[in-house]
């Protein structure tokens, strides 16, 4: 394969455009996606990214929190593989390209490398991670958090959803709990392609974003007990309503994210749960999750801590008691100075007009970059729309980011 001719490759993007055409088939919801990590859509669309695998001669392999792998062999096999790839589980009322252009984009790039036969001197591995949405099973990003090692395995087993499935349990139902330790092995590189969830690009009418950071984001997860009672004759100064003190965290984190708004800050709760949550009967419990973002990892602690102080006025307010299960915290400059280098470059060299951008949503490139150089590449997608069954992207948005991620794992692999 002669440098030239692998340096004037370009991906046309019919066979990708299809292969995306498939996945959109795959857990359809209204014009989106509902492939809720682990249901039986994820696991159908699982089977079919195994097949793919099989089909472009990958080696498959699939670790004990089910992230998949498709490994091509490298001329020097031994070495540590390039890793590309992102996330095929969606949001609940998802789009047909979030994770997956990053998924098939690196599909894509493993059947351009067989059709040029260029065997690159570094293995190069393709990966759909578990639970990146954390829409079913909380935190996000939790399968590549373990593979990067922040999350112990038997912990991410027992996360549990709201009808009582356990993520190991789904694994286990789905057959996509794997025999390969997860992580332990730390790849030479990770490069995520993904669409900006941003109104960037779009509105700039660029072809590429360099992504140089995350913006920094605070969650957690937060539980009130309070006590069940008649909503009838049970006086107001003796209620202890869990409901109610969810109900004014969830105002109070919005109140904050207005605070910020004009600093580009957000604040959302997202995510309520009570029980009974009945007619006639106050609720005993409640759930509620937390989520701020913004670019100053100085300021997002300053929305975290008045979150948490959030937290015990509203149980104060309504009687009751609360506790943080679970936090979460990831974004700032963490991504691999030489490899954005790499995909800005490269991005100039193909003549695709680029922008460094910031990532404002969270990704499974933000535990890559913990335990090996990585970097994302974003393509535009309409008006930043995303979580929504209106997401959209045209191919010509998409094929310059499946390009530049072609030529940067190559040069990367072939160093
Ligand atoms: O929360 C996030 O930003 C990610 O999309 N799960
Ligand atoms: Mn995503
Ligand atoms: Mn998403
Ligand atoms: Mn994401």
């Amino acid at each position: 394969m002669s440098p030239s001719s692998l340096a004037n490759a370009r991906i046309d993007g019919r066979r990708f455009w299809s292969t995306i055409e498939r996945s959109a088939a795959i857990g359809t919801w209204r014009h989106g996606l509902n492939r809720l990590t682990l249901s039986d859509a994820d696991k159908a669309i699982r089977d079919q990214f195994v097949e793919w695998c099989g089909g472009a001669g990958l080696a498959v392999r699939i670790d004990e929190v089910g992230n998949i792998f498709g490994r091509r062999a490298g001329r020097d096999d031994h070495l540590a593989p390039v890793l590309l790839g992102s996330h095929l589980d969606t949001q609940a009322n998802g789009g047909r390209f979030d994770g997956i252009v990053g998924v098939l984009g690196a599909l894509e790039l493993v059947r351009t490398l067989n059709d040029l036969g260029h065997v690159t001197r570094r293995p190069i591995e393709i990966v759909n991670w578990t639970n990146e949405e954390g829409a079913r099973f909380s935190p996000p990003m939790v399968a590549s958090g373990c593979f990067a090692g922040v999350y112990e395995r038997d912990w991410v087993y027992g996360r549990t959803a709201d009808d009582g499935a356990t993520l190991g349990g789904e694994l286990v139902r789905i057959g996509y709990r794997g025999e390969v330790p997860v992580g332990g092995v730390v790849p030479d590189s990770y490069l995520e392609l993904h669409i900006e969830q941003g109104p960037i690009l779009d509105a700039e009418r660029l072809q590429v974003g360099v992504v140089t950071h995350g913006y920094t984001s605070h969650g957690m997860l937060v539980e009130f007990r309070g006590e069940t009672a008649h909503t009838g004759p049970w006086p107001m100064q003796s209620r202890r309503s869990a409901l109610v003190a969810g109900a004014r965290l969830v105002a109070a984190v919005d109140d904050i994210g207005w605070d910020f708004a004009h600093v580009g800050g957000k604040a959302s709760a997202p995510r309520l749960q009570a029980w009974p949550n009945r007619a006639g009967i106050l609720s005993e419990w409640a759930q509620v999750v937390c989520d701020v973002r913004q670019d100053d990892p100085v300021i997002a602690g300053i929305m975290a801590e008045r979150v948490q102080r959030a937290v015990g006025e509203a149980a104060a307010r309504a009687g009751c008691t609360c506790e943080i299960l679970d936090r979460w915290n990831w974004g700032g400059r963490i991504f691999d100075e030489a490899m954005v280098e790499l995909v800005r470059d490269t991005a100039a060299s193909l003549g695709y007009s680029h922008r460094d951008v910031a990532s404002q949503a969270g990704h499974d490139a933000y535990f890559l970059a913990r335990i090996c150089p990585t970097a994302m590449i974003f393509t535009p997608c309409r008006g930043g729309i995303t979580h929504n069954d209106g997401e959209d992207a045209t191919l010509d948005e998409l094929i310059p980011g499946v390009n530049v991620l072609l030529h940067a794992a190559v040069a990367r692999a072939d160093r």
